[in-house]
């Protein structure tokens, strides 16, 4: 009789066998996660399918195509192949209807990221021919981004295109990147965009049931969402992180259902000895002169108030955004999850209950900072909305060093945005440097559900109208028990308007970024419509009336 296998770092906790009981829950789970359109119908599996073929061919003819070109020999230019490979949600199998496929192409070593840019995108354009609808969309390659990326539509499908050339003379078609030493030689872009797929692909092997584990995910993410702490740039963990989480949970429970595993999460990481970290397994060394993750050696990791390590190396904690504020957030809302999910496994609950939408905005705050980003002109605005959001944690940070003042500060996981048109260029500027304009006319609403800018505006506000994109953000401030006198955040909001302005990019001309503190319900102002989400039932709170 041999012992079960050990996934992870300790024991099981439990190797029961679900309950009839537990198997109908879990059943009702997988049937809530339908209702709320978690999964895709078959055909549009089928389309990711179809699209991932397709970029395979385009691969092999760019490996081939940038072979010719150096002058490779036929032999060697034949069998040099190239491979696409997937990370993100798609590699995890927890894609929704909207989700896009985050790829990564993999050539042999005479294919530098510079071949990539020049010969990729114009055989993405060959694809539309003349006289049909065009299959590639929206291609946008970011060379100089911080993972080098091409960004597209195909076939509807939105695309995360990312390169990596290995030390290799062939990628065959069967070709794995679990082998550390591939890593030799290679730069930090290089590492960073190996490293997605290499994580992913790892935290698949470590799960005893990766169906049970899928679903739980879908669930986890669902709920994660639904309650505002999804997301690393805010200081919440991200996909990834969320991931690794269900995976440590599934390690300990190897045969329970999802339902189990969503249930004993909330309790066992809500509970969690935090800073330890939460480890898929042992940390690895490696070939490489690369950190790894190690309090011990590294003061900064010291820091790292919820650490979830990824397990690839080399391992680094996916979670160094988290705050005080957010980390208060994460396990605030896992102790209501259990309580909640304690009355579903005995059944005086139902999963609906805990996919319930936050209340961030209706209940959660007297006090909300908002960071209006403003610019003049729309891909400006993309740029410079996303280095403010960027330092939205940073600004967090600041203010919860003002601890006499701020007991905590927690940012809204999404930005609003906005298109302003003005009467004139003199209006626009003064609209743009964050000036108030009186009877200045009404901001095109951004769709509240999604926060995304509104489509189609109205041509005749359009015509002769001044355009000022407007992007905000909200922080939800909760005050110290017992503080007196004025809300005095000058020197958070002098250092975050310093951090902003720092930006290469920034021009005073161009951009604002300006910080407001907002009391609900007061005399002053309340918060705008697009906090709101009418159609699932949010109650916007109005000013006391004035008799
Ligand atoms: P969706 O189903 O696509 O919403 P996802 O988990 O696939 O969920 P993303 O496509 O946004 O989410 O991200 C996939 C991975 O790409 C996660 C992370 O490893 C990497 N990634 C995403 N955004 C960034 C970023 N700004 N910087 C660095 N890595 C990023
Ligand atoms: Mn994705
Ligand atoms: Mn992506």
């Amino acid at each position: 009789n041999q012992e079960p296998r050990q996934w992870g770092v300790t024991p099981a906790i439990s190797h029961s066998l679900p309950t009839d009981q537990e198997v109908r829950i879990n059943n009702e789970l997988i049937e809530e996660l339908k209702a709320m359109n978690s999964f895709e119908s078959a055909e549009e599996s089928q389309k990711r399918v179809d699209v991932l073929k397709r970029l395979q061919k385009i691969t092999e003819e760019f490996v081939r195509q940038v072979c010719s070109s150096k002058n490779q020999n036929e032999l060697a230019t034949n069998s040099a192949g190239g491979k696409v490979f997937t990370y993100g949600s798609y590699r995890l199998g927890v894609v929704g209807p909207g989700s896009d496929i985050d790829t990564l192409v993999v050539a042999p070593k005479f294919v530098t990221r510079e071949d990539f840019f020049k010969f990729y995108p114009p055989l993405l354009k060959a694809l539309n021919k003349p006289n049909e609808p065009p299959m590639i969309e929206e291609l946008a390659p970011v060379p100089d981004a911080f993972v080098p990326i091409i960004k597209f539509v195909m076939s509807g499908i939105s695309i995360d295109l990312i390169f990596c050339k290995l030390g290799v003379t062939q990628v065959p078609p069967d070709m794995t990147l679990e082998d550390k030493n591939l890593l030799r030689g290679l730069d930090e872009k290089e590492l960073r965009s190996l490293n997605g797929t290499r994580v992913t692909d790892e935290i698949l092997t470590l799960v005893p049931a990766p169906a049970v584990f899928k679903h739980a995910l879908r669930a986890i993410k669902i709920w994660a969402k639904c309650r505002a702490i999804y997301g690393n740039v805010y200081g919440f963990p991200g996909g990834v992180a969320w991931a690794m989480l269900v995976a440590r949970i599934c390690q300990l429970y190897p045969a329970a259902v999802s339902a189990v595993i969503v249930s004993k999460f909330f309790r066992i990481l809500g509970q969690w000895n935090w800073p330890q970290p939460v480890l898929l397994k042992p940390i690895e060394d490696g070939p490489l002169n690369v950190r790894v993750w190690n309090p011990r050696l590294y003061p900064s990791d010291k820091n790292h108030l919820m650490p979830i390590i990824t397990p690839a190396y080399p391992s680094m904690c996916s979670t160094h955004n988290i705050t005080p504020s957010t980390k208060a957030a994460i396990l605030g809302e896992m102790a209501k999850a259990a309580d909640i999910v304690d009355r579903i496994i005995t059944g005086n609950a139902t999963w609906n209950q805990l996919f319930q939408r936050h209340t961030f905005f209706t209940k959660d705050y007297k006090y909300y900072l908002t960071v209006k980003a403003s610019a003049k002109d729309q891909e400006q605005s993309v740029k410079w909305s996303g280095l403010v959001e960027s330092k939205i944690r940073h600004l967090v940070m600041k203010l919860e060093m003002l601890s006499d003042v701020i007991a905590s500060a927690r940012p809204y996981v999404k930005p609003f945005e906005k298109v302003q048109y003005c009467r004139n260029e003199e209006e626009a500027q003064k609209i743009a440097m964050g000036q108030h304009v009186a009877d200045s006319p009404p901001a095109e609403a951004a769709n509240p559900a999604t926060g995304e800018t509104a489509g189609e505006v109205p041509e005749q506000e359009k015509e002769g109208g001044v355009p000022v994109w407007i992007t905000t953000f909200y922080i939800g401030i909760e005050l110290t028990p017992g503080m007196v006198g004025q809300v005095n955040i000058s020197w958070p909001a002098q250092e975050f308007y310093i951090m902003c302005h720092n930006w290469e990019g920034y021009d005073e001309q161009m951009h604002c970024v300006k910080l407001e503190l907002l009391r609900k319900g007061s005399f002053s102002v309340n918060l705008p419509d697009e906090c709101f989400d009418f159609g699932k039932g949010d109650v916007k709170p109005m000013r006391p009336v004035v008799k």
